[in-house]
């Protein structure tokens, strides 16, 4: 680490896109002391999420553009990518051809973490699993970070973490697209299902996008990883780790299982039970396969089950993850606004008994929506369909219930109501992107949670 401080000094480093995780890493280079430039494409003021100005940059001594990426960019020793960059932006794609080496973020902070760093990917359940795995270290003692695509970019937090900490960082694929020697201790990998086929072109290039969390891993580093996912299984299976598989449909002879409604941890033989699943706060059976990836993760950085047990126990879920909003006359309110895809959909559907009336829609990623169509026939009495893909959903689900089209959250969220009866869920479970009619999945799920704490 030492030898990359020195050499970070004498470096030139250009990074594409000056958002979160841009800015942090800039701050972070110039800080060791590089040469950095950002380069955006946005002009500053209509960059989301961090708000600076140049005259902030020019005190740093961060160099810049706005507005575009000029070959200015190419001056460089190497590039950081921020993860919204897609692979075959021009600037990458022209860069790569000059031979220029493209890192992610990630892996750039990595370099100075002296800390080990558990990493948890998936296309689902990352916020909540990574949040729960906080949790437990922090409950444990440890000093913990949590940090990356939940909102917080590493860079930020790497020099707060000492030998002593666990960084916890929740990764995504894009992430993962441009690392080179990032290497979790702990990899944890929840589970694969199609998503963001905008950025990748086919299913199978998504991934091994994922499979590179293990990339760098050495014999004695944990893979913790979905054994009732048959794309995880057979993969992780042929890597030369430490395995720590979960299931929640098979008694597994060393892991995570399920046995008579308890979650069983089992390692040399020796089966321990750590909590009843009904003793979980957070609600349906993805947040199972959450806790029982947490608690391996807490497990092979040696948390005691009782601390585990008590996490578990304790631990109330994330924001915009099946968020209890509010109750009124017997119709609950739930905010999902962090399912931007069908699999996430689908959980959220599956997590609840009652009638549900379901608000959705926003921004396609090429959704296939015939996995949700026999949940949807049988616990959906109305779809309000809001945003750009709101045709489209009526369209799939005409014939499977009602559906009706929103033009905005507010009167989807007052059509939702008036036809709401007692014992009906109100659920915001999107299954699409947010960016056509707000900043974020955040700023959607605020929306909602305003528009129904008003009603
Ligand atoms: N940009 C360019 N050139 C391009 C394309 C984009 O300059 O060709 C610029 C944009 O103008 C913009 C910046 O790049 O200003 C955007 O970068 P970014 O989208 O990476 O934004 P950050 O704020 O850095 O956020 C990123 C993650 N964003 C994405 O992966 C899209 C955040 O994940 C993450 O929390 C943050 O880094 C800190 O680590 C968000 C996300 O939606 C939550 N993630 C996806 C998901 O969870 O499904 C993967």
């Amino acid at each position: 680490m030492i030898e990359r401080e020195k050499n970070i000094k004498e470096k030139k480093v250009s990074v594409i896109g000056g958002a979160r995780s841009g800015l942090a890493v800039a701050k972070l280079l110039k800080k060791l002391g590089a040469d950095v430039f950002i380069s955006d494409m946005k002009k500053i003021e209509e960059i989301k999420y961090v708000r600076f100005t140049t005259s902030e940059l020019d005190s740093l001594g961060i160099k810049y553009e706005f507005g575009g990426h000029s070959d200015r960019v190419f001056d460089c020793d190497f590039i950081v990518i921020s993860p919204g960059v897609p692979s075959n932006a021009d600037v990458i794609v022209k860069a790569k051809n000059m031979g220029i080496k493209v890192l992610s973020e990630i892996e750039v902070a990595s370099w100075f973490c002296k800390a080990p760093i558990v990493a948890v990917t998936g296309t689902n359940g990352k916020t909540t699993t990574t949040s729960l795995i906080g949790f437990i270290f922090r409950n444990a003692g440890f000093r913990t970070i949590v940090a990356g695509n939940i909102g917080s970019p590493f860079s930020d937090f790497v020099f707060d973490a000492d030998e002593k900490s666990v960084v916890v960082l929740e990764v995504s694929s894009f992430q993962l697209d441009h690392i080179e020697t990032f290497k979790p201790r702990v990899a944890v990998l929840l589970n694969i299902t199609p998503d963001h086929l905008d950025r990748y072109a086919s299913f199978g290039d998504y991934i091994l996008s994922k499979f590179r969390i293990f990339k760098n891993q050495k014999g004695d580093d944990f893979a913790v990883y979905n054994y009732d996912d048959e794309i995880v299984q057979p993969y992780v299976e042929s890597l030369n780790l430490v395995k720590m598989p979960f299931s929640v449909v098979e008694r597994l002879p060393v892991g995570a299982f399920i046995d008579e409604g308890y979650i069983v941890l089992k390692f040399e033989n020796k089966e321990n039970r750590i909590i009843k699943m009904g003793e979980l706060k957070i609600r349906g059976i993805h947040n199972v396969y959450n806790s029982l990836a947490a608690a391996l993760a807490a497990r092979a950085m040696e948390v005691k089950d009782e601390i585990i047990r008590e996490s578990l126990k304790a631990f109330e879920g994330v924001a915009h993850r099946l968020e209890f909003v509010r109750e009124i006359n017997g119709v609950k309110f739930i905010n999902d606004s962090k399912a931007t895809n069908v699999n996430s959909l689908w959980y959220a559907l599956e997590s609840f008994d009652e009638p549900i009336i379901l608000i959705a829609g926003g921004r396609d990623k090429g959704n296939d929506y015939s996995k949700v169509y026999d949940l949807v026939k049988r616990k959906v009495k109305l779809i309000v369909a809001i945003g750009e893909s709101k045709e489209k959903i009526y369209n799939e689900f005409k014939t499977l219930t009602s559906v009706v089209k929103a033009n905005s959250m507010e009167e989807a969220v007052k059509i939702s109501f008036e036809n709401a009866s007692p014992g009906d869920v109100v659920l915001l479970s999107p299954a699409c992107a947010s960016f056509d009619m707000f900043e974020d999945y955040e700023h959607r799920g605020e929306v909602f949670k305003k528009l129904v704490n008003e009603l």
